[in-house]
């Protein structure tokens, strides 16, 4: 069989919106927007132009927080409602996909590999489709840097980033996901993204302290194939910032 064979439907979806131009992910916190809330936010951000409803966020979080929220988003929009998993007990039927990600520069196996073996039977019993990603984080990487115990890569350090992104493509991993860390003073920064855009042939993810239409024009300019944002409208829900953002990912769409 063949890789494009054996592409899930949210992969599809995924590769057909990303060759038509950038996409934007919004994530959502379900211990802080549970249920409905999420469903709420979830209709606005779609209406707004988003593509994929990410749901993750907090340590510890219950199977029964996820679903209940991944129930209420796949009920209130029709794009892909995707785990962002932070451990297999936030893992949850109810959601169509899961970013089955590696956390390339941890100093702690489990969270690069040993958590997934555990991981794998779950999200097949689940028939959660599986979305290989390379997890990369920069500096300052904020929590999931501290939680992840990671070596962080230099904001600076425009190799080396492009050597880890390299390397998790040449792994096989469909997607690569460069994050600064959730509520990041200043996103991954553009240079960076460039480079790793002009190395690789998957597409590049980023997110952590997207904040601002010009934020985001300068990483759509470096060629993130997608923005990932969540502090924003869990701060300010649905407001100006978040509707540049999208106006942003929009227009560099050719809308
Ligand atoms: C976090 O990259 C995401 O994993 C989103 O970051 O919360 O800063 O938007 P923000």
């Amino acid at each position: 069989m063949t890789a494009a064979a054996t592409l899930g439907p949210v992969e599809r979806y995924l590769e057909e919106r990303i060759a038509a131009g950038p996409a934007h992910f919004t994530l959502i916190d379900p211990d802080k927007s549970p249920g409905e809330h999420a469903g709420r936010i979830a209709r606005g951000a779609v209406e707004l132009g988003s593509h994929v409803i990410l749901l993750g966020g907090s340590t510890g979080m219950s199977r029964e927080v996820m679903g209940r929220a991944a129930a209420a988003v796949k009920a209130a929009v029709r794009v892909p409602v995707v785990i962002f998993p932070e451990g297999p007990g936030s893992l949850a039927p109810e959601a169509d996909a899961v970013l089955f990600m590696s956390l390339l520069n941890s100093r702690n196996l489990d969270l690069v590999i040993r958590t997934h073996a555990r991981a794998a039977p779950v999200v097949r019993a689940m028939g959660l489709e599986p979305i290989p990603m390379g997890y990369l984080v920069i500096a300052p990487g904020m929590r999931v840097g501290e939680v992840g115990q990671v070596d962080a890569v230099a904001r600076d350090d425009v190799s080396g980033a492009t050597g880890w992104a390299l390397a998790a493509e040449f792994l096989g991993m469909r997607f690569v996901y460069l994050e600064a860390g959730s509520g990041a003073p200043a996103p991954v920064p553009g240079p960076m993204v460039s480079a790793v855009r002009a190395a690789l042939r998957i597409p590049v993810i980023v997110g952590g302290g997207i904040r601002s239409g010009a934020d985001a024009r300068t990483l759509l300019e470096a060629g993130a194939n997608v923005l990932v944002t969540g502090t924003i409208t869990e701060e300010e829900g649905l407001g100006e910032a978040f509707r540049d953002i999208l106006a942003e990912v929009g227009r560099a769409r050719g809308r």
